[in-house]
């Protein structure tokens, strides 16, 4: 390239760039983020020392039980869900997963187009709500799942070593994470409005069923491996993502245990717990047993968050098949009621596999329960958020 175009490719390049941080409707803050992801946060945490939560469902707008979103078709955006069937109100918050964008596929693991993820989010956000998102992205180096698989577990156990720096996976994993950097720079209104996003990668691994998990790395290399993604992200020019800790209930309410692979205060945003209700015979023991460990946890993940002035949430709940007609307010609310949780979120209703649900959908034993869940004064829908949370104004 001969020097003077050489030179206006660059001032070029420097305009560009520079254009997102000069966007009037869109100011960065003191942090790097833009004004609307710090919002976020002081919302948040607002909303937990208030009493109230704001209620969540992962893949909520795009599939329920005996429905799947037209992919192709505009106009069903954001009109279908199972929990809006049910109480006639959408969550307030929105959950969607990026695995498999970092193969370059069109659609998720769960075969949702990320072009519709994209557009429910912005939709989504439109209205006041917010969302988060979850990353159950495939082994790089075994090629499998994000799950391990005993005969492949003697190289799963090498994964995390080898996407960290001088590994052998690093340069490939740089480019997952440089999809994904992709995908949430995507995220932005039609007047230049980044959309904040609370990510939510590497959940879970207190336990070891994801190549990420507690039996597979050292604690150190889990918080090397948050480090280097959260670096990567930044260093792509990502200005919209806080970031959700959420191990599962293995630490069992011991915070040092909880804390064993923090990444620490710099990183983290909000301080989670993954905790399903396993009751598939609706054994009211079972059920009992699933609220003390919630309680338990939740206890202690709100010390936690105190001590580290966080925020707090549920970031995966759910009872699979919700066995129990009363299970909303007689075994959940009672429980979420004493902790100052920002959120709380319930798993999918997968389409392909019925028994996997775990919103009501119209018909369900537990509707009537779920709108009396929705009517207590603790819990947020998009109703109740809409136009006073995040919205382009704000
Ligand atoms: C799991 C299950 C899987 C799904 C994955 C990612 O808990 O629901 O079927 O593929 O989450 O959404």
């Amino acid at each position: 390239m001969e020097k003077k175009r050489l030179l206006f490719f660059v001032f070029a390049t420097i305009i560009c760039v520079g254009c997102h941080k000069q966007n009037p409707n869109d100011p960065l803050a003191d942090s790097g983020r833009t004004q609307r992801t710090e919002n976020l946060l002081t919302k948040l945490i607002a909303q937990g020392d208030s009493g109230v939560y704001m209620f969540g469902h992962h893949d909520d707008v795009v599939y329920g039980i005996g429905w799947e979103s037209d992919y192709d078709n505009d106009s069903t955006i954001g009109t279908k869900s199972d929990v809006k069937s049910v109480c006639n109100d959408f969550p307030a918050v929105l959950s969607f997963d990026l695995g498999h964008i970092e193969l370059g596929e069109d659609k998720n693991l769960d075969g949702v187009p990320f072009k519709r993820i994209r557009q429910e989010i912005i939709n989504h956000f439109d209205h006041g709500g917010m969302i988060t998102l979850s990353w159950h992205l495939d082994n790089p180096l075994s090629g499998g799942t994000s799950w391990v698989a005993d005969s492949l577990k003697d190289i799963e156990k090498n994964t995390v070593a080898s996407v960290l720096e001088g590994g052998k996976q690093h340069e490939l994993f740089l480019t997952w994470l440089d999809k994904v950097a992709d995908f949430l720079n995507s995220l932005e209104t039609p007047y230049g409005v980044r959309v904040p996003v609370l990510f939510r990668p590497w959940h879970e691994h207190t336990g070891s069923w994801f190549w990420w998990g507690q039996d597979f790395c050292t604690p150190e290399q889990y918080k090397s491996l948050w480090t280097l993604t959260v670096d990567r992200l930044k260093d792509k020019g990502v200005v919209n993502a806080l970031y959700a800790y959420s191990p599962g209930t293995e630490p069992d309410g011991d915070a040092t245990k909880y804390l064993e692979r923090y990444p620490g205060d710099d990183i983290i945003d909000v301080v989670g717990l993954d905790c399903y209700c396993f009751a598939p015979d609706a054994d009211t023991v079972k059920i009992a047993k699933f609220a003390d460990d919630l309680d338990k946890n939740l206890a202690m993940v709100s010390k936690v968050a105190k001590a580290h002035n966080k925020v707090m949430a549920l970031t995966e709940t759910g009872y699979e098949g919700i066995k129990t007609s009363d299970w909303w307010t007689n075994t959940l609310a009672p429980v979420l009621k004493k902790y100052p949780i920002g959120y709380v979120l319930v798993w999918r209703n997968a389409r392909e596999r019925p028994q996997h649900h775990f919103a009501p959908y119209p018909g369900h034993a537990s509707t009537t329960n779920f709108v009396e869940f929705y009517n207590l004064k603790e819990t947020l829908f998009l109703h109740d958020v809409n136009g006073l949370y995040l919205s382009n104004n704000n």
